[in-house]
């Protein structure tokens, strides 16, 4: 198994329980996503047959309690995120969508029998859900949504359109935030509701082993029960991002983690000039910059999480994290590159497909200038998105 950096100690942090688990999820990593990772990500294709592995291991909602969940804690939950993210930002792009999206919502702020019915196919892997907040008009401003739900004769009917939406178009039940006349709420939709349409966006540069979609929603008819009951207003779908955020912020850890273990490898190996790479002052420096990078980031990740578990972790804070470490992780993950030369471009090496993934990873959940702002806002007092 591929040793952590090691300058920190930061293991040291971490409880005997905590490490066998991480230890668990990245033996997972590296028997099942590496060895096969270049040839999804070259396809396009997400690999939904891994999805009752990750299920089995106790990913899927692994925060949440009862249920069929896990109920493991913030950091056992990060550290998981950063050892899939390790593998690629797809795979944990997956256990972020399922579990801290589309299952948090219903966990959150579902009636219990919404729970019930959906939670624990959804941690078995049978069931698989997506978050529809995104639209083709409204991103960082989800304040101005245009789909609506209107009652009609005892049924909720829904029109919109839904844009990046993970894993749509393999969903079986899809959580839709709409505006009513009560203001924003969220529904639950099983996807075979007629007037429900997921289309994969194509040809993306980033994220090729993971499926993002379009929704259309044509006059979808819903039972009344169909809506979330605890969730009125866009704190609703905050809520449940503030979660998806959080993994981000060890995710991207794990990405340039593993980008500079291949770079520090490939440098050691590698002669040039009649000497290996890694003896060369002006690779020392790009190394070590790395690994204060991901050293500095995963002590991050670490803190915010234990501010998690113990119930005191602030929104502003979870901007923090997720800025910094995605593009901390963007620098690591273009440095480990440069040291690969000409290999650095093609599949063989995971370095420029973790810094092109990472440009969506920055870009959903809050881009740079979003959590940008808010941490302005938490300093002075004073928001600067309008
Ligand atoms: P604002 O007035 O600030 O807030 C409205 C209500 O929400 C509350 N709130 C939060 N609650 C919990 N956690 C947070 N992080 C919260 N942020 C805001 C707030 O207290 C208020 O509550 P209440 O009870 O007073 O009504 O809202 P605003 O319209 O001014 O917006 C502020 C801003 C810009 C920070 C917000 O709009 C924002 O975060 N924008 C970014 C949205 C975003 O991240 N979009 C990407 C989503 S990713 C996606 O949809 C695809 S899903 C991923 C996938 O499928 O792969």
């Amino acid at each position: 198994m591929t040793a952590s950096p090691t300058l920190l100690d930061i293991d040291s942090l971490l409880t005997a329980e905590e490490i066998e688990h991480r230890d668990e999820v990245r033996a997972f990593v590296e028997s099942r996503i590496t060895p096969r990772i270049a040839g999804w990500y070259s396809d396009g294709v997400f690999p939904v047959e891994i999805v009752p592995e990750m299920a089995q291991l106790g990913l899927l909602g692994m925060h949440i309690k009862g249920y069929g969940c896990a109920g493991r804690s913030a950091v056992d939950y990060g550290l998981a995120a950063m050892e899939l993210e390790a593998g690629d930002s797809g795979l944990r792009t997956f256990v972020s969508v399922q579990g801290s999206l589309a299952m948090s919502a219903i966990a959150k702020h579902g009636s219990e029998e919404q729970k019930q019915k959906w939670l624990p196919g959804m941690a078995a892997g049978e069931i698989i859900g997506c978050f529809g907040l995104t639209e083709p008009g409204a991103g960082s401003d989800p304040a101005n949504m245009a789909t609506t739900a209107r009652l009609e004769g005892g049924e909720w009917v829904l029109n919109g359109s839904k844009r990046w939406i993970g894993l749509a178009s393999i969903a079986q039940v899809a959580v839709i935030w709409a505006r009513t006349d009560q203001g924003v709420r969220g529904f639950i939709v099983p996807t075979e509701t007629p007037g429900f349409t997921a289309t994969p966006i194509e040809q993306k540069l980033s994220m090729r082993a993971s499926v993002q979609c379009d929704i259309d929603l044509q006059d979808v008819r819903l039972p009344e029960d169909a809506m979330l009951p605890n969730a009125l207003g866009l704190r609703g779908p905050f809520e449940c991002l503030n979660e998806a955020r959080y993994g981000i912020i060890w995710g991207a850890m794990g990405a340039a983690r593993d980008s500079y273990e291949v770079a520090l490898r490939y440098a050691s190996d590698r002669s040039v000039f009649d000497k290996p790479l890694a003896a060369f002052q002006l690779t020392q420096q790009k190394l070590v910059e790395m690994a204060l990078k991901v050293e500095k980031g995963t002590l991050l990740a670490l803190h915010l999480g234990r501010l998690k578990d113990a119930g005191r972790l602030q929104p502003h804070q979870i901007s923090v994290g997720k800025l910094d470490n995605c593009r901390e992780a963007i620098d690591v993950c273009q440095s480990a590159r440069t040291l690969l030369g000409g290999n650095g471009i093609t599949l063989d090496y995971s370095p420029f497909r973790h810094a092109n993934n990472l440009e969506s990873v920055r870009t959903y959940e809050g881009t740079d200038e979003i959590h940008l702002l808010t941490i302005g806002r938490a300093l002075t007092g004073i928001a600067a998105f309008r």
